[in-house]
């Protein structure tokens, strides 16, 4: 049995995706974001950041949405979420994923709280228009990734798949968002598609319309 500490569209989005995907035994608890319940002294007992997700599993908690993710697919090996040891596209997978969250995810997180990232408030504007220069850039990179692959690792979807899904909504108000990206919107409007996406987005209350909107040229 899954314990999944979460708030809807939060970094908490990519491991629902998956525990929905592999129809796993889960609960879903909700953070209450809004009365800033994460920094509250029971739920920084599981996760000392103080930040949303938690994963409690077999009595363990564990944080970081990233390990959470492969913490899930290593306990469903057979899942195809995530290539075994052994398969060349395993590496891939590490890569992806480390470079979603290190570099997309890191990125996005500076965007939205850019007050956390200058000492003077007039200069906030900038640090915003700076970020969306560089969120553009790792979308380029990803983008080009999909011109021949209809997922990340290629044929296949896995679980960078759901990661860069979670991500490519919350860049959508980016000034370059990743619809202007013809491969990867194309990719985005296919993965509206997917049940799993379909029904999760569904529950966390979060609307599929703009990913649909693409028209391919
Ligand atoms: N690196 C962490 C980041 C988690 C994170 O920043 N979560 C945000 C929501 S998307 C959060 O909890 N923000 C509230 C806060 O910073 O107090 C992960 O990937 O799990």
């Amino acid at each position: 049995m899954f314990k999944l500490y979460y708030y809807p569209n939060n970094a908490s989005l990519a491991p629902h995706f998956l525990l929905h995907h592999l129809k796993a035994d889960y609960e879903l608890i909700l953070v209450d974001k809004k009365a800033n319940s994460q920094k509250s002294a029971e739920y920084l007992k599981l996760n000392p950041a103080g930040r949303i997700p938690t994963l409690v599993v077999d009595g363990q908690s564990i944080f970081e949405s990233p390990a959470i993710c492969m913490h899930i697919c290593e306990l469903h090996p057979q899942s195809g979420l995530m290539p075994v040891i052994g398969d060349p596209k395993r590496p891939l997978f590490f890569q992806w994923l480390a470079y979603l969250n290190n570099t997309l995810q890191a990125e996005l997180m500076v965007r939205y709280y850019p007050q956390r990232h200058t000492n003077e408030e007039s200069t906030i504007p900038n640090v915003v228009a700076a970020q969306d220069e560089r969120i553009a850039e790792a979308l380029s990179i990803i983008n080009d990734q999909l011109k021949h692959n209809k997922y990340l690792l290629g044929n296949t979807l896995s679980a960078c798949d759901y990661f860069l899904f979670m991500l490519a909504e919350w860049s959508l108000p980016i000034e370059k968002s990743p619809l202007t990206f013809k491969h990867l919107a194309a990719y985005l409007k296919r993965l509206c598609d997917n049940p799993t996406v379909k029904d999760v987005c569904e529950i966390e209350g979060m609307d599929l319309a703009p990913f649909k909107t693409y028209v391919q040229n």
